[in-house]
């Protein structure tokens, strides 16, 4: 009853922020990603008569209860198998987690698999990602490899809000991210606090809402085109639109800091000089650069000099969750 899994993080390019319903999980919008080779966790589980409890190891240090249950996730898993033992959970990250880097997607994806595998419950790939939504919505994402779409759905029971492959990591080799890492430590405000207080007090979160789907329409178009301006204009606008409803909210958050704004302004200037460059970002201050294989080099060197920037993750189309055999513990 022991597994382990890795998982890849991943980065929206139409981004999921609110919730419709917050048990079970469920979004007010869809939303597509990209599953990101490059930034992975891996899962140990073990069920056993000899634990007395779970436990949760991650990153070699014990984890503290917080909002995110992954306690309550092991339960769910265990009710779903008909299965009484606790679990030992060791996890290990190759990034900077709850730095508004996905560690949360990699990392409830990675343990929903392992889980699963170790209590010996068979799922599909949708109903994998619909029990891995429920311990964390982006997470359902990184289920699949390459670029996804996660649906909103339409009924209360989550049966229909699901994440599923657009095209495969091998549709579009070329394509990548350079997450640009201007602060590893933990953010200020949680997504999910954050998500919360917008829904609750922003006054142009129907706005928000109102472009979403139109955004989606494009973003799957051009994803199939592989039309990589057109990738990335409409996952920056996205980007900016949900920042814009993040700063409104009361009271405000602002996850960017001065080196946010340099990169913003570097990726601009980049353009501006014909290197195809776009930003995104997400609930934190770092920011990721779109751009495509033949001009990594040039962009990554601009990135690497700018004030405050520390690291920077170069990341490609990568592979959804998956069984290895080699196990933590
Ligand atoms: C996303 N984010 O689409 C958006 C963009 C952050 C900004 O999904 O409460 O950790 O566990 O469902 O998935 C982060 O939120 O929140 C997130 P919960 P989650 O990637």
């Amino acid at each position: 009853m022991k597994a382990t899994a890795t998982a890849n993080a991943n980065i929206a390019l139409v981004k999921y922020w609110g919730k419709r319903s917050s048990d079970p999980i469920l979004p007010q919008n869809g939303s597509i990603s990209m599953t990101c080779e490059g930034m992975a966790t891996k899962t140990t589980v073990e069920f056993s008569e000899q634990y007395a409890e779970h436990t949760v190891t991650i990153n070699d240090e014990e984890f503290k209860k917080d909002e995110k249950d992954i306690h309550g996730h092991i339960d769910r898993v265990c009710k779903l198998a008909g299965i009484k033992q606790h679990a030992r959970v060791v996890s290990e990250s190759n990034f900077p987690v709850a730095a508004g880097l996905a560690s949360s997607a990699s990392g409830f994806s990675a343990l929903t698999m392992a889980a699963c595998q170790a209590a010996g419950l068979k799922l599909s790939p949708r109903e994998l990602s619909i029990l891995t939504r429920q311990g964390s919505g982006s997470a359902c994402r990184s289920v699949f490899g390459g670029f996804v779409e996660w649906h909103r759905g339409q009924r209360d029971d989550g049966s229909d809000s699901y994440a599923e492959e657009i095209v495969g990591k091998e549709y579009w080799p070329e394509f990548r991210m350079i997450a640009t890492i201007v602060e590893s430590k933990k953010k200020p405000v949680s997504s999910r606090g954050g998500m919360a207080q917008t829904v609750a007090t922003c006054p142009y979160y129907k706005d928000w809402l109102a472009t979403v789907d139109g955004d989606l329409k494009v973003m799957k178009e051009a994803i199939e085109e592989r039309d990589f301006e057109k990738v990335g204009s409409v996952a920056e606008f996205n980007a900016l639109k949900m920042h814009a409803t993040m700063i409104t909210t009361k009271p405000s958050i602002i996850y960017w800091i001065p080196a946010t704004m340099e990169i913003i302004h570097a990726v601009r200037q980049m353009r501006e000089e014909g290197i195809q460059a776009y930003f995104t970002m997400d609930a934190g201050p770092n920011v990721k650069v779109l751009c495509q294989e033949q001009d990594v080099k040039e962009i990554s060197m601009r990135l690497a000099e700018l004030e405050g920037v520390t690291n920077t993750i170069l990341c490609k189309p990568g592979d959804g969750a998956k069984i290895v055999t080699e196990h933590l513990f």
